[in-house]
């Protein structure tokens, strides 16, 4: 079973129609040597999973959580709820939801003392809940702090080329 799995991250979705979306996160993720736990857990669903998980995070290893899902999306919160470490939440744009406002307020207006640190709408979201998951491990983890100062300098010098291509 996928929880068995051991990881410092785990991003969990609320729905495998998220996949493709929270895919640019796991991906970033790797590119950092990252290889996350991965779930579909949905609040509404199948509430008792998401307790669960949330409950069993830190006997898992589990560090920091992504959680991604779209229209009343409550995935972040709930989890928020049950644990104190740190959650992400992505909001995604869902077929027959708004655009993603919808899911943007439902993650991000969380009341005080429960907070989730909420990204951009979609993919933009989940490579920054990526990176956000690195840099928080990278408090503690010296190897990983170098690892962002390359990706900072890769993204400088990209889009110094950039500039330079239009010259
Ligand atoms: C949310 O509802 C999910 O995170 C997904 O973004 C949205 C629609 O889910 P499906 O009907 O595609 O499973 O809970």
């Amino acid at each position: 079973m996928a929880s068995e799995k051991k990881s410092t991250v785990a991003v969990v979705m609320g729905s495998d129609s998220d996949m493709e979306v929270m895919e640019k996160c796991i991906d970033t993720l790797k590119e950092f040597g990252i290889k996350p736990i991965v779930r579909i857990i949905s609040a509404h669903r199948t509430p008792d999973v998401a307790a669960e998980f949330a409950d069993n995070a830190v006997k898992n290893g589990i560090k920091v959580i992504i959680a991604g899902a779209g229209m009343a999306a409550h995935l972040a919160g709930a989890i928020a709820g049950r644990t104190t470490m740190p959650v992400i939440g992505v909001p995604l744009e869902a077929k027959g939801g708004l655009g993603g406002l919808d899911a943007l307020l439902s993650t991000v207006q969380m009341p005080p003392g429960v907070p989730v640190a909420t990204v951009a709408v979609g993919k933009a979201g989940a490579k920054n809940a990526a990176v956000l998951a690195v840099q928080i491990l990278a408090l503690s983890e010296d190897k990983l702090g170098e690892k962002l100062a390359d990706f900072r300098e890769k993204q400088r010098a990209n889009v110094i080329e950039k500039d330079s291509g239009i010259q």
